[in-house]
């Protein structure tokens, strides 16, 4: 199956046009980062297994019990020869002009029963926005250990040369030219292998701040969340972030991060 981003804007990205022949089908699989995904079909049928995560244990690769990573998924469900064992999955046929909502972080598999055409988009909102960043982090860590060898080399050619002085507050920090070239390096290779980084997810959530300012409001007030929800999602991980490297280092995503904590800060003195 085909799948093409059909925006270049990084805040209106993962967004995807699927097409495929009868009996195609888009294995099992979680959304990216956990995000959230709607799904409407143009044209053709599709047949739908969605797992309620309570249950998704059941569809592990291997039985038994599991070290801190995700375990292996299955990759077909329909190789599962006992019928018992898709009790409690959601399977659903999809209509032409019929629209699915996927949730955060279920498991699912997607069949073309004829000829299909449909359009996805990947989001999140502030509800998950605590997950969406934790896996990213775990993307950026896996980055962290592929290209770990590099590290002594940079400290090796940059030695002791400062890059510039941190001033937070009282404190001051010297930052070296080896840890600039490493996050810069780091933030580079994640993006070419998640399509985004610590920048673009900052500014994503800076955007949705600001479109969610009094000001234009996407959706009448009852249909938003309340403020000071937004705010408690929001704050932990600008505190979590201030504890990295990163927040020293990345200047421009720092004047994102300081913009989204004064909206939030306002949203939660308004309450
Ligand atoms: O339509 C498909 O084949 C896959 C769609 C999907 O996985 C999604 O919308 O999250
Ligand atoms: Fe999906």
């Amino acid at each position: 199956m085909t799948h093409h981003a059909l925006s270049l804007d990084p805040r209106n990205d993962y967004r995807f046009t699927y097409m495929g022949p009868k009996g195609t089908f888009t294995p099992l699989h979680r959304d990216v980062y956990g995000s959230y995904s709607w799904s409407s079909n143009i044209i053709g049928r599709k047949r739908w297994w969605l797992i309620p995560p309570a249950i998704k244990h059941r569809f592990h690769k291997h039985a038994g019990p599991h070290g801190p990573g995700e375990a292996e998924m299955l990759f077909d469900l329909r190789e599962l020869s006992d019928p018992e064992a898709l009790n409690g999955v959601m399977i659903i046929e999809q209509a032409p002009g019929e629209t699915i909502h996927v949730p955060s972080g279920w498991y699912h598999q997607v069949e073309n029963l004829e000829f299909c055409i449909s359009i996805n988009h990947n989001y999140a909102n502030s509800h998950i926005i605590r997950n969406i960043y934790d896996n990213l982090l775990a993307s950026l860590r896996r980055v962290e250990e592929s290209i770990a060898d590099i590290l002594p080399l940079l400290k090796q050619r940059l030695g002791s040369e400062k890059a510039f002085s941190f001033t937070d507050g009282e404190s001051r920090e010297d930052i070296f030219c080896w840890e600039v070239e490493w996050v810069d390096e780091v933030q580079k290779v994640l993006e070419m292998d998640a399509g985004w980084a610590l920048a673009v997810f900052w500014d994503m959530v800076l955007y949705n701040l600001e479109v969610s300012d009094r000001s234009s409001p996407p959706a009448p007030p009852e249909l938003r969340p309340a403020d000071d929800y937004v705010a408690s999602q929001i704050l932990p991980i600008i505190y979590d972030y201030k504890n990295r490297r990163e927040w020293k280092v990345l200047g421009d995503t720092r004047a994102t991060v300081l913009k989204a904590e004064a909206i939030v800060i306002a949203m939660q003195n308004d309450v």
